[in-house]
């Protein structure tokens, strides 16, 4: 769907364009394109750049038919983010059950995807027969492990997290049961055992921030430069990227990801996903989006950065909510299956189209907010609102809505609206309240805004509409937890303000 499709000429009397530049506003792409129209999966892309593009899954979530239909078809790799780790594989010592992970790479050889083994030795996920093995038992227990799970995937992964996880943060190597019996020998050990078990897999030592040099990555350059020397067989490192918008991006990545390259190792993304302190707003969307872009571009230029692998690609199947209360919106597409800004810089640092089918347009209208409201308890709401045409081509104004959602709290049913100002004339703008057909907290309703007509040029806006909507029995509003409001004063870009053209979203995310 293209929104130069349904362009229509100017016709006489159109609305004044008024030029972007001309306002003091900020102009960073946040909402983002609602669909997936470009040229070429993420996958597809990759593979022209010689990489993968893939993604974690989960066996519970294989039966939701929309999920695995992107799964299947926008990602060339998976990685079980469960179902062959320890506790699954091996619950009880000698009894080995590959059913879920079977379940995976059946999911994988139907799709025509690699498959990246997750993992055969790691601190977390062990069973608790495991840790109360006597010291002497656990090399034999492990290797047994090793041996067992290699064996039975051998030909189906293509590559194996060997070893999660080994260090501390401060490069000192993590206690576990395997570290106790063996100190850090068992590193090679395990290595070894993967190796002989199945010898044309890539083997890999993954860990989380070790993306940017740092104490952590310098002890993983370490201990991987010494596995090189003694002849261990190791073929590269994964770096997790569990990024977070908060803590800024890891330092000198794609240096840090060359380092590793030199000595003659493979590196990849293995985990991405960045995640935010909730709500999302533009700035931490704009943040998240930038940070997905600049992972994909260092992976591109080392050479031997093989692929990239995100830690599920929607935020319904995320782990982060989970592990960060609080936190969340990490992954490349929203709850509703939709991709995000971040998908779109993934496609364009991939060297594709932004994914919109706007001939790389990125999200041709945008919708920018100001809070004109003093107080947030009294009774009525004071949206001001704008659009920015942020594409190359005019868009006719007569089939676009925007939607602005709030919470009714436990007033009338009919509200009255109001345009009080707008350099386009009120009386070219229509506005109404209606019932959301799904009514979530904080957006039970919204106040929709259309246009009579007229023709936004490339680059213009609508400049301010000045919003106004009381409940005709005029009682009082508490806006603080509407999923539109925010507090700030000056036009922004706003993610939570939705922008339909034909019916189609096309900015903004949707409670
Ligand atoms: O924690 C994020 C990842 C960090 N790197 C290693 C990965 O293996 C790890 O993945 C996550 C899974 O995505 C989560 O799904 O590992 C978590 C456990 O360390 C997984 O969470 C666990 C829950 O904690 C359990 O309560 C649950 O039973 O998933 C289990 C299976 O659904």
């Amino acid at each position: 769907m293209a929104l130069v499709k349904r362009c229509r000429p100017t016709r006489a009397g159109g609305l004044p364009a008024l030029l972007v530049g001309a306002l003091a506003v900020a102009t960073t792409l946040t909402g983002g394109p609602a669909h997936a129209a470009g040229q070429g999966t993420l996958h597809e892309l990759a593979a022209a750049q010689g990489r993968y593009f893939g993604s974690a899954t989960d066996n519970p979530e294989l039966p939701d038919a929309a999920y695995a239909a992107t799964l299947g078809s926008e990602f060339g790799q998976i990685t079980p983010g469960n179902s062959m780790k320890w506790d699954t594989t091996e619950p009880v010592r000698g009894q080995f059950d590959f059913t879920k992970g079977d379940v995976v790479t059946d999911f994988a050889r139907q799709h025509g995807q690699t498959v990246r083994g997750h993992t055969l030795v790691w601190h977390n996920q062990l069973p608790g027969w495991v840790g109360a093995l006597p010291s002497a038992q656990v090399e034999a227990a492990m290797t047994h492990h090793i041996t067992e799970e290699a064996t039975h995937y051998r030909g189906v992964v293509s590559a194996w997290d060997v070893v999660n996880e080994p260090f501390n943060e401060d490069g000192t190597f993590r206690t576990s049961p395997f570290y106790t019996a063996m100190g850090s020998d068992y590193i090679a050990t395990a290595l070894r055992a993967a190796h002989a078990a199945d010898p044309d897999a890539k083997l890999y030592i993954n860990d989380y921030n070790v993306e940017g040099r740092g104490a952590k990555s310098d002890a993983l350059y370490a201990l991987v430069s010494d596995l090189i020397d003694k002849g261990v067989p190791l073929d590269g490192v994964g770096m997790q990227a569990h990024l977070a918008v908060q803590y800024g991006f890891p330092y000198q990545m794609q240096a840090n990801m060359q380092r590793f390259a030199d000595l003659g190792l493979d590196v990849a993304v293995t985990e991405l996903d960045v995640r935010m302190p909730l709500p999302a707003d533009a700035a931490k969307t704009a943040t998240q989006t930038a940070y997905y872009r600049q992972v994909t571009e260092a992976c591109l230029a080392v050479a031997r950065c093989v692929g990239i692998t995100v830690w599920d690609y929607t935020d319904t199947y995320s782990w982060v909510p989970g592990t960060f209360p609080g936190e969340g919106a990490a992954n490349l597409y929203d709850e509703n299956l939709r991709p995000k800004a971040a998908y779109s810089a993934v496609r364009t640092a991939l060297g594709g189209d932004d994914g919109s089918g706007e001939g790389g347009d990125p999200g041709a209208l945008k919708a920018q907010y100001r809070s004109s409201d003093a107080s947030v308890g009294d009774n009525q709401i004071k949206p001001g609102l704008q659009l920015v045409n942020t594409g190359g081509t005019a868009v006719s104004l007569s089939d676009v809505t925007v939607r602005y959602w709030f919470s009714s709290e436990n007033g009338a049913s009919t509200y009255s609206t109001w345009c009080d100002w707008t350099p386009i004339g009120c009386s070219n703008v229509t506005h109404r309240v209606a019932a959301a057909s799904t009514p979530k907290a904080g957006a039970d309703h919204y106040l929709e805004v259309g246009f009579a007509g007229g023709t936004l040029a490339p680059g213009a806006t609508t400049g301010e509409i000045q919003l106004r909507l009381n409940k005709t029995d005029w009682s009082n509003f508490n806006e603080s937890d509407d999923y539109s409001h925010g507090a700030g004063t000056s036009y922004a870009d706003a993610s939570r303000i939705a922008v339909y053209a034909g019916g189609e979203l096309v900015w903004g995310i949707e409670p």
